[in-house]
């Protein structure tokens, strides 16, 4: 029996590159996301390339009922998750607080904060029943210290850290592990998304250093969820050589 995984976000940037560490692993895989295409077009090559099963759910984690009704619907087969890892999120521009759009810190909340509840309350069931499980949260350097502009999507990665805390203190009876992993600037589609598609703006962000790659995350979260059964990485700040926070970054 293969053991399962399942990655909010995982039509690109970390959440891919997770999917294809564990698929090379032998890991069965549910991967989410909102564009259909794209999940299907990765179910596909997974399958192809690896003697594993992939399950692509198409699903905005902002809806909480969306959210609710896919999970529990679950094929039977497919409840025994031994890992989630809530990936999904964005940062939406980069504003001073008094010039800041409103429909931005609305979808940040929504998605890096209420839309990881969503998904793992959903889960979490799943994994109480057999007091067995592991969630992995991505959280961001974001969420250790704040900076200039960052407002909104600084504090989602505050409230990440802070409900990561929260669940691993909650769910001690249970035997689930609780792991946040946070990374610095790395260079996936974050910076494209965050500047609403100006390529120059995102580009000018990996400029002049060497930049966490999607694959390194995915190793790391491999190597937190492959440790032994009595082993739990709490809590993993990762940047690459040229940054020390998310206030200092070498150029
Ligand atoms: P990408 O933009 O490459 O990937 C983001 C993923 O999240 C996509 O698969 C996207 O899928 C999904 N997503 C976004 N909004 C929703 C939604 N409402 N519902 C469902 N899925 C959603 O960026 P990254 O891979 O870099 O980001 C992944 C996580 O890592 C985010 O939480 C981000 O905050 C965090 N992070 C990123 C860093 C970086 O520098 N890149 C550093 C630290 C943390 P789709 O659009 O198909 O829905
Ligand atoms: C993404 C990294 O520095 O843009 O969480 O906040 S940063």
């Amino acid at each position: 029996m293969n053991n399962i995984i399942l990655i909010t976000g995982a039509s690109s940037g970390f959440g891919k590159a997770i999917a294809y560490k564990f698929a090379a692993a032998g890991w069965n895989c549910i991967i989410t996301g909102r564009r259909a295409d794209r999940l299907h077009e990765i179910a596909a090559d997974l399958e192809k390339n690896n003697p594993i099963k992939v399950l692509p759910l198409v699903f905005d984690v902002q809806d909480r009922v969306t959210v609710t009704k896919t999970l529990q619907a679950l094929p039977q087969e497919w409840k025994n998750i031994d890992v989630l890892v809530n990936n999904a999120g964005l940062a939406l521009g980069r504003d001073s607080f008094e010039q800041a759009n409103l429909d931005d810190w609305d979808t940040m909340i929504d998605t890096n904060v209420k839309g990881l509840m969503y998904v793992t309350k959903a889960v979490l069931p799943f994994m109480t029943e057999r007091k067995k499980g592991h969630i992995i949260n991505i959280g961001s350097t974001a969420g250790k210290e704040v900076y200039k502009d960052g407002n909104a999507y600084c504090a989602s990665k505050h409230a990440v850290d802070a409900i990561s805390k929260a669940m691993r203190i909650d769910l001690l009876p249970y035997r689930i592990k609780v792991t946040a992993i946070h990374p610095g600037a790395a260079e996936t589609e974050f910076s494209i998304v965050r500047f609403k598609g100006d390529d120059a703006k995102a580009d000018a962000v990996y400029d002049g250093y060497k930049a966490l790659q999607a694959a390194d995350i995915a190793d790391i979260t491999y190597y937190t969820a492959t440790l032994p059964e009595h082993v739990c990485i709490n809590d993993l700040v990762v940047t690459c050589l040229s940054q020390a926070n998310s206030l200092y970054l070498h150029k």
